[in-house]
């Protein structure tokens, strides 16, 4: 790869990269060395333009002026301070603009650096909710096929993609695993599917077999992201919240990628009006710029840890680096953006044009199937029959030849912009894409 300014070191070996094909990427790598706005610079000075929002955190686009000042500030006021027995206040405040964003009655917030530990967290949170209540025997989680919920060993086992569990053991025990809503029914859908409500119902014959009284928790994303753009079935998140209701379950709504305006609203359980016990958030609170996660959680939740000796400590959990000074600079000053330049309203705004553009890719070679809603979307293409992921890697490799970057899952591409795109940035990303599928093999 051409290289003029010198930027690609020399050595690539010791850097084994995260989800990443390291032999062949080492070979002819690919690097970006700046950002702004909607485009990426490459290490050979070509423009990229960013079609998935880094990894779906960059809602605010790169190089946001308010939150790189507001990081430079923070550096050289406050740099670290302890998270266990001592404060800081932009924790507190960052905390109190989160809650005022959930929906009602989700007023407390438990910092993580990361969505897979704010997954870890929530799971913890449950099973020991259930015990400050006399519940002790409520254990057992519940996830779903195709679920993401992270890496860690907590959110690999309730998650329900093969790939990232195969390799690793045994897992936690007492994890049952809901069917995805993926269905032929609803190919090339725009929006909410209208099959497979009664899909949630299966969580019933779960409950039946486990017992209520040894559940502690479900947890879903809302709009499956990381499988390749899921969308829940109209009316299945509302079976979902009565069920788990009706059985004293908690629910879990994993917000990693669908908080922070990606569909249009705060969170997926405000765009769907369906309000869930915790949600589990990271990615869009900091724009992705300095790593934090957070679980946003019912005060009858915290309020159930509350009791007894106020000498003592009531969570045995927590992380070095909860409620960073840094990351909660970068988190108030992200939250200011959204609202100031009214993000989620032009993610709002723009879905129609969004859903039109995607759509409009229909009848492309290889393309299966087409789904959207807020500014997300994912084009599925068929697989090449014994070579699954090579054709929507190619069509990956394609587009960022052509200044556009894409994200594969299997053979389906997910697109998330940053919720600054405007009309122009959509027809430049549909483009270049229809130009990529029509010349894919
Ligand atoms: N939950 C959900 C729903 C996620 O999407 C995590 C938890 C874990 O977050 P951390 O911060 O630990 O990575 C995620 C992360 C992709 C992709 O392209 C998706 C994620 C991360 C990286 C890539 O599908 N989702």
């Amino acid at each position: 790869m051409a290289d003029p300014n010198n930027t690609i070191p020399n050595d690539l070996r010791a850097f084994w990269m995260p989800f990443t094909a390291n032999r062949q990427f080492k070979q002819n790598p690919r690097m970006f060395v700046a950002a702004d706005g909607m485009y990426y610079t490459t290490s050979d000075g070509r423009k990229v333009l960013d079609g998935t929002a880094g990894l779906w955190c960059c809602n605010a686009g790169h190089n946001q002026p308010r939150i790189v000042k507001a990081i430079a500030k923070q550096t050289s006021e406050l740099d670290y301070a302890p998270a266990f027995q001592m404060g800081h206040p932009k924790a507190f405040e960052l905390a109190n603009k989160l809650v005022d964003m959930a929906p009602n009655g989700m007023d407390h917030v438990f910092y993580t650096n990361s969505g897979s530990e704010a997954v870890e967290t929530a799971l913890k949170i449950a099973i020991a909710y259930h015990r400050a209540r006399g519940e002790g025997t409520r254990t057992r989680l519940i996830g779903r096929e195709r679920g993401y919920h992270g890496v860690n060993f907590g959110g690999i086992s309730v998650g329900g993609i093969g790939p990232n569990r195969k390799a690793f053991g045994n897992l936690l025990t007492g994890v049952d695993h809901m069917p995805h809503t993926h269905i032929p029914e609803n190919v090339f859908t725009r929006g909410q599917p209208e099959h497979g409500a009664e899909i949630a119902d299966e969580l019933e014959r779960i409950v039946a077999l486990g017992d209520a009284s040894n559940i502690a928790a479900v947890i879903i994303e809302p709009m499956a992201g990381s499988t390749g753009v899921l969308l829940p079935p109209k009316g299945y998140l509302e079976r979902i919240r009565s069920i788990t209701k009706k059985h004293g379950i908690l629910l879990i709504f994993d917000e990693v990628i669908t908080g922070f305006g990606r569909l249009g609203s705060a969170f997926g359980a405000t765009h769907y009006g369906v309000t869930p016990d915790m949600m589990t958030t990271a990615k869009g609170l900091t724009n992705g710029v300095i790593p934090m996660g957070a679980v946003i959680a019912s005060g009858d939740i915290h309020d159930a840890f509350m009791q007894g000796d106020e000498g003592l400590i009531e969570l045995f959990h927590g992380y070095t680096y909860s409620g960073n000074p840094m990351a909660c600079a970068a988190g108030l000053a992200t939250l200011e953006t959204y609202k100031e330049d009214g993000l989620f309203e032009n993610a709002r705004d723009l879905a129609g044009y969004w859903e039109d553009a995607i759509h409009s890719l229909r009848g492309l070679p290889h393309v299966i199937d087409i789904r959207n809603e807020g500014l997300i979307g994912a084009i599925e293409l068929e697989p090449i029959v014994g070579k699954p992921t090579k054709r929507a890697f190619q069509a990956f490799l394609d587009a960022y030849d052509a200044g556009l970057l894409i994200r594969t899952t299997g053979d389906i591409i997910a697109l998330s912009p940053p919720l600054i795109i405007t009309k122009t940035h959509i027809d430049e990303l549909f483009g270049k894409l229809a130009t990529v599928l029509q010349n894919l093999d």
